[in-house]
């Protein structure tokens, strides 16, 4: 309890600093952007984007009220430059190197889910992490994962089979909440393309990792409490070390992440000993040579090996599997596209049977243009990882591709920025912008992908504005998961669905009232 009070008296301290400090000496630059009304001097618009029903009902009124960049409150009378322009995204987050970290509070947060692996790191330990797990993921390893997607892809097959089976429905159909099922099917994936380990989430639902796993999100980050929202907003100016210590307030949300810490250190280990011999590229090959290397540069300490399985875990595993349950509602509302999807399915399963071979190749998969205008199209509505904060190391001059109007009338088409600048880029709205998606959208319309006239397309964009480090994994991953689904199953739109809501998660999840984490899809075998 130390530790809390010396929390406590250093947040008091620094709070009426940093408000004299900036009220006197340190206008801020984005001032003049327009931008909504701040509901509280706590937490200003976070309230509106936090506690927002569904991600982007505040996000799409802002953009269309105050162009591609605007201002907003954040905690405690700070202001925010919010952005969708594709030129400053791309500035911040390419362009401009290690000069825009995340928040000191966000990485202390993620550094309580897990730890200090590659989502934590930045600047030098970031550029050595990479370093050292890319041999992990190189197109020869992507390659060797395919198989074990399909191989657990058709054993998620053989279990909805089962529940149809069970309920007399094969063909005539039943409603199956798909969501979790996707998430027991991804974690096996991740565990054994990642680390060969057999999590057996599919066959037991009571598997202790997948448990840990479960509603995870939902149950610590979906509408934090007032009070928690307000105390981040010190966690800055607290030492990261010191800062740690709240995993042991005994609220919902540190609880949670404090178990499933605990459960990794004691995890992570296991999965990497019980596999000390391995041979090849994989990772736990490269992240224990790693551990072993003399060479600072080279070298992955204990931690840092362990933190990389709960990263790498977390990160490739409830990502995927919502995505894909956002693919699967969509294409239930679209009969037709997904019936063009299914025969490009066909025609080219035709051509795998009459090569002998067993399943799809990545070529395969590669070409079937209209399931990935699907996927791609379901990620731009649906973008699961819906908004990122950054902060500026040093005073910039941001660029925009599309010029703003800001309070006093200017026209610009650069905002300077001081140092300590907070930007929170808005994913979900930028995939919504007119200019590049035209008048439609906010509307499901795969076939844009198809006419999309790629030397139109500025640099963020090429895959819905998807930013993943394991983009090309989780593409594969993502086919073949889709491609084996909608060749053995028809996904429709039950006859009394519950109302889905695209929540505010730290990773935005469908949930319906009541029922939790809910996307009941009425699914039958294809005949
Ligand atoms: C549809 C599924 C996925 C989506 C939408 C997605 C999205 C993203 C985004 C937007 C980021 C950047 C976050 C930021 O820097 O603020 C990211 C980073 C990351 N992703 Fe994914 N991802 C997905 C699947 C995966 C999979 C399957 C893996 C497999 C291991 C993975 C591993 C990672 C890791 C480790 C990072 C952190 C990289 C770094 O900070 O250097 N993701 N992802
Ligand atoms: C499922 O996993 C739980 C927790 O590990 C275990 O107690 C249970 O026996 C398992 N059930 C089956 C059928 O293997
Ligand atoms: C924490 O984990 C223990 C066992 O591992 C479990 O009994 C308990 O319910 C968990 N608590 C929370 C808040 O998840
Ligand atoms: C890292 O190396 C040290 C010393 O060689 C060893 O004791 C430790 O178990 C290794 N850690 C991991 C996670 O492999
Ligand atoms: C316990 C375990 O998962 N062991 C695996 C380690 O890696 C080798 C080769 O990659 C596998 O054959 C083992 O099953």
């Amino acid at each position: 309890m130390a530790s809390l009070s010396l929390i406590a008296g250093i947040a008091a301290v620094v709070l009426v600093l940093r408000y004299v400090f900036i009220r006197l000496f340190r206008p801020s630059t984005v001032k003049d952007l327009r931008g909504p009304p701040s509901p509280s001097f706590w937490i200003g618009n976070e309230q509106d984007i936090r506690y927002q029903d569904q991600v982007g009902d505040v996000e799409f009124k802002w953009m269309h009220d105050y162009g591609n960049a605007w201002r907003i409150a954040g905690n405690l009378g700070e202001d925010v430059l919010m952005i969708t322009d594709p030129k400053a995204i791309q500035y911040i987050l390419h362009t401009s190197g290690y000069k825009y970290p995340k928040p000191e509070e966000n990485r202390g947060f993620v550094r309580l889910i897990v730890g200090q692996g590659i989502i934590w790191a930045e600047g030098e330990t970031h550029r050595r992490q990479r370093k050292i797990m890319n041999p992990a993921f190189s197109p020869a390893q992507l390659r060797s994962f395919l198989p074990l997607f399909q191989h657990h892809t058709q054993r998620l097959i053989q279990k909805w089979r089962e529940e149809l089976v069970g309920k007399g429905a094969v063909f005539s159909g039943a409603t199956i909440n798909i969501a979790p099922w996707l998430s027991r099917a991804t974690l096996d994936i991740i565990a054994a393309a990642g680390f060969n380990y057999d999590v057996g989430a599919l066959d037991n639902a009571s598997s202790e990792l997948h448990q840990q796993y479960a509603n995870l999100f939902i149950d610590s980050t979906l509408y934090p409490s007032m009070f928690d929202t307000i105390f981040k907003s010190f966690w800055k100016y607290i030492p990261s070390d010191i800062l740690h210590f709240v995993r042991f307030l005994p609220s919902r949300e540190y609880t949670r992440f404090r178990n499933y810490t605990q459960f990794m250190r004691k995890f992570a280990p296991e999965i990497i000993r019980k596999n000390e011999s391995a041979g090849s590229k994989d990772i736990i090959t490269v992240l224990q040579q790693a551990n072993a290397s003399e060479d600072a540069k080279t070298r992955l300490s204990d931690v840092e090996v362990w933190d990389q399985v709960a990263t790498l875990l977390v990160a490739g595993h409830d990502t995927t599997a919502t995505a894909l349950t956002f693919f699967l509602w969509e294409l239930a509302k679209d009969p037709a596209w997904q019936a063009k999807i299914r025969d490009e399915i066909q025609t080219a399963r035709a051509h795998v049977c009459a090569r002998g071979d067993e399943d799809f190749s990545i070529a395969d998969l590669e070409g079937l243009p209209a399931l990935q205008a699907a996927l791609k199209e379901s990620l731009r509505l649906h973008p699961i990882v819906w908004s990122g904060q950054r902060t500026a190391t040093e005073a910039d001059v941001i660029p925009l591709a599309y010029p703003i109007v800001t309070k006093s009338g200017q026209h610009i088409s650069e905002i300077p920025i001081q140092k300590g600048q907070k930007v929170t880029i808005s994913t979900c709205a930028y995939n919504r912008m007119p200019e590049i998606w035209g008048p439609k959208a906010h509307e499901w319309h795969p076939q844009r992908f198809l006419d999309i006239d790629k030397s139109k397309q500025t640099g963020v964009g090429v895959y819905a504005n998807l930013e993943c480090w394991q983009a090309q994994l989780l593409i594969i991953e993502q086919q073949a998961i889709a491609a084996a689904l909608l060749e053995n199953f028809d996904f429709t739109i039950p006859d009394k669905p519950a109302v889905i809501h695209r929540k505010p998660t730290a990773i935005m999840m469908p949930l319906a009232d009541g029922l939790g984490l809910w996307m009941g899809l009425k699914v039958k075998s294809v005949q």
